[in-house]
């Protein structure tokens, strides 16, 4: 490579000066610059789409400056890295957080301003890259944004999918699901690198030479290549940037020339194209688990380009087979990208020919394995039959490294063939099935859950076994949620008045521990004010919004009850609707006096149901009906409002999150692993109605009890009332929720879907799996504790302030500084200031 002197160095770094400056002009420059060179228009015409994409790509450039430099100077150090592999990122919109990140906020608004643009409009034509599904997908996203912070040397790899989350329409009630093509209009955000192409092989076969796992050689199949796509993630006020890598699938070079000549000329072309599919699209199942081969395509086409690519970074410095676990850590988001241990130990053992010892010694010394579900039907089992003609060496080694651990599992526990059939890699007789959390807890050396219960389960039921075998390897990493998107981008109101509360600057921005302070101010009636004023604000911003986009109008003077997350039976959407209608029925027989007591609601639900999941897609419509009723209902005077909030994702959480007076989250216990919405409705001073499940357990310690509506049965409760009967269950029904199930099949809220007469049928027969009918009376007495807060503005404030206050442990931040002091063994590497380089 060309190494320039410093003097040549010198000169370059000066050519940049007057394009990088950060006065008003150079930033205009910039931006008129990409108008005109970039994007082939006229600088003279241009429209706000043309706007954000010049100032996208002026940002870019700085961002690509940075991204170069880290890299430059991490190479140079021969830095530990982490690689975070995840299948979804769910980023949602770039151009504020960076410029936030860049501190260029302030400075770029003004300078479009001058030149006749307004920021905050030219945010709004960026269309949200929805690369994920909900929870994991963007703890993904707040993961690199606090990596990047605090100067850990890391990488994101991931997916490049040409179609994200589907656009959730809604129908005559019912979802409809439309294609996302995020990448229509182009996307500045991302650098393409036609250089940086990696083979990945499907199918073949496998020739095996020697005893034991052997070495041997893989041919033949199908050859596709991956091309990397850059997105450079910069950290908040360092100059540190990190890169996300996502992959795209090509056709390969192969080229079957004996079609060609058989004049087959468009089948030859139709089979490249084939080639494409594996990256086109998401799998929008969130939590559910579904064995299509084009998903394990997904999966191993990701990985094996990954692979290759760390091994080509570890080989820049490095000879040393035995340095690679101490230089690279490759922590698996869930157990969606494990084929990737499986693939370095077929590279350090088929390419590198390293002993099976050492080879096995890497793998395990690298991997690190996040589980972020207790759900059976989560868990991935992928067919034994489909890896082996997919991947016939990877299956090899599975039936391989399971034997020796199988053996060693015998020694230590003898005669204990129960545990040898759960702990095994391989499922079942005939119909064989691979269990890829016991492939990706065999090889990391840890193993980590969500949140503090979310562990304890794993640790007492779901690898109750393995945690016997290995107790060192499971530990606990509480999520948590990036505070410059979930704060300071999406509250400025709120971020600015903590800043002038607390000592006039911005470092809790970076230490959200130190936001405690403003608790001392809960009762002081000019804060509070402020603080309400703030709230009103934001609930104004999203009243505009629902009259907007979805026609309604919403009164401001009512309680904001929101509800927003995946559809799915265990987060009991179905159970706020029942109570929505149980609500309803109340008022309807109430007086004028009595009516004059109730507090008024909005309640909001908002959610994406998996296309193929039916009961989910039932609640819907559902909700959709009764809302459809009662807000007609002129006689209950908008005392309840029912908006379905359509299209939930990260673009408009950043509006619904900051309005909210009241958030749900109400899993079953034991259901939900952690929760990460419940984190940021605190951070915005909502307060939460939910369960002692996931991190709302964790939240309830930080913040008090006594500010949360707490309710519901513990997780041993549900165990036991899951023990008994259907009988005993029936026979302890609510009174409540039967009249709210006759007001549903007596048509009050329009004909009735059959799927949702069936379910809410097997719930009265006593089939409860999710315990509404256990947990409604209290659900409904919570529900009370709101209402009567409520009327007490001074208590309410005062609860939300001190759960703002008390809010910092959920900062990503301090998720990041566990993963690296407990499981990557990673200190953070700050980068020198630019202002040191030659000027
Ligand atoms: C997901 O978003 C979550 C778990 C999954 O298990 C899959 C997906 Cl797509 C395979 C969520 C959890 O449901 C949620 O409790 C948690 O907060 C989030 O992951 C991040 O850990």
């Amino acid at each position: 490579a060309l190494k320039v002197s410093e003097g040549t160095r010198e000169n370059l770094w000066s050519l940049m000066n007057s394009y990088q400056g950060r006065d008003s002009r150079s930033i205009q420059r910039s931006i008129v610059n990409h108008v005109e060179y970039t994007l082939g228009l006229t600088r003279f015409n241009f429209k706000d789409f043309n706007a954000y994409q010049a100032t996208s790509y002026s940002v870019r450039d700085r961002l690509i400056e940075q991204l170069n430099d880290s890299n430059e100077y991490f190479n140079s150090q021969n830095s530990k890295r982490v690689y975070y592999l995840s299948l979804e990122f769910l980023l949602g919109r770039m151009l504020q957080n960076s410029l936030v990140n860049i501190d260029m906020e302030k400075k770029y608004k003004d300078a479009l301003t001058d030149i006749g643009f307004k920021l905050e409009e030219i945010y709004e034509e960026e269309v949200d890259p929805a690369l994920g599904n909900g929870g994991l997908g963007r703890l993904a996203a707040c993961f690199l944004d606090s990596m990047a912070t605090l100067d850990i040397p890391a990488m994101g790899y991931g997916i490049r999918y040409d179609y994200g989350i589907f656009k959730q329409q809604i129908q005559d009630g019912y979802q409809v699901e439309q294609p996302d093509y995020w990448l229509a209009k182009g996307n500045p955000w991302e650098i393409e690198r036609p250089d940086v192409a990696y083979p990945v092989r499907f199918g073949g076969t496998f020739t095996k030479s020697g005893s034991g796992c052997g070495v041997g050689r893989w041919e033949g199949g199908e050859v596709v290549m991956a091309i990397a796509y850059d997105t450079p993630v910069p950290g908040f006020n360092t100059y540190n940037t990190n890169r996300l890598r996502l992959w795209r699938s090509r056709p390969g070079n192969e080229f079957d020339l004996q079609k060609f000549n058989d004049g087959q000329y468009d089948k030859s072309i139709m089979e490249r194209q084939r080639a494409e599919y594996i990256t086109s699209v998401l799998y929008p199942n969130d939590s559910t688990w579904e064995g299509k081969q084009l998903r394990l395509k997904q999966q191993y086409f990701f990985c094996c380009a990954t692979i290759q690519d760390i091994i080509k970074r570890f080989k820049l410095n490095n000879t040393n087979w035995n340095d690679f676990p101490k230089l690279n850590q490759i922590q698996l988001n869930d157990t969606h990208p494990a084929i990737a241990a499986i693939e370095l130990l077929r590279v350090l053992l088929d390419v590198e020919r390293l002993p099976y010892d050492q080879a096995w010694m890497i793998v395990t010394g690298t991997f690190g394995y996040t589980n972020h579900t207790v759900l059976p039907e989560a868990l991935e089992k992928w067919s034994v039959n489909m890896l082996q003609s997919l991947l016939p060496r990877h299956m090899d080694l599975i039936f391989f490294i399971n034997q020796i651990f199988l053996e060693e599992v015998k020694r230590r526990f003898p005669g204990d063939g129960r545990r040898l059939e759960v702990v095994s890699m391989i499922e079942g007789w005939e119909d064989k099935r691979v269990r890829m959390a016991n492939v990706a807890i065999v090889c990391s050396h840890h193993v980590n859950g969500v949140a503090a219960l979310h562990t304890q389960i794993l640790k007492a039921s779901v690898f109750k076994d393995f945690y016997e075998i290995f107790p060192d390897k499971f530990l606990n990493m509480t999520n948590g949620v990036t505070p410059r998107r979930w704060l300071y981008c999406c509250n400025p109101g709120l971020a600015q008045l903590i800043s002038d509360t607390i000592n006039n600057d911005d470092d809790w921005v970076t230490d959200m521990r130190m936001v405690e302070e403003i608790a001392a101010y809960a009762d002081e009636q000019g804060f509070v004010d402020k603080f309400k004023q703030v709230k009103v604000d934001c609930k104004k911003q999203l009243q505009h919004y629902i009259e907007k986009t979805q026609g309604i109008h919403i009164r401001l003077d009512a309680m904001y009850d929101v509800l927003v997350k995946r559809i799915h039976e265990y987060k009991r959407q179905l159970m706020d609707i029942l109570y929505i209608i149980h609500r309803y029925l109340q008022i309807l027989g109430m007086n004028e006096e009595q009516r004059r007591n109730v507090v008024p609601r909005v309640v909001f639900i908002g959610g994406k149901a998996a296309p193929g999941y039916k009961d989910a897609k039932g609640f819907i419509k559902l909700i959709n009906s009764v809302a459809d009723r009662i807000n007609n209902d002129k006689s209950i005077n908008d005392l309840i409002k029912v908006v379905f909030f359509k299209n939930y994702c990260v673009s408009n959480a950043q509006i619904i999150i900051p309005a909210a007076d009241l958030s749900q989250h109400i899993s079953t216990a034991g259901t939900e692993a952690s929760g990460t919405s419940n984190m940021k409705f605190t951070m915005n001073g909502a307060l939460i109605i939910g369960t002692m499940d996931g991190a709302n357990v964790e939240i309830a310690q930080e913040i008090g009890k006594e500010n949360m509506f707490v309710f519901g049965a513990d997780v041993h409760e549900v165990d036991r009332y899951r023990a008994q009967t259907d009988e005993y269950r029936k026979g302890r029904l609510d009174g409540r929720l039967r009249n709210a199930f006759r007001a549903i099949y007596e048509g009050k809220f329009g004909a009735l879907n059959d799927d949702i007469k069936g379910y809410l049928n097997r719930i009265e027969a006593g089939s409860d799996h999710y315990c509404l009918s256990l947990d409604f009376a209290s659900y409904v007495e919570a529900q009370e504790r709101a209402d009567r807060t409520y009327r007490d503005q001074a208590l309410w404030n005062k609860m939300a302030i001190i759960g703002i206050a008390k809010s910092g442990k959920f900062s990503s931040d301090r998720t990041i500084q566990e993963y690296c002091a407990q499981i990557w063994k990673i200190t953070p590497k700050r980068i020198p200031n630019p202002a040191d380089k030659p000027q």
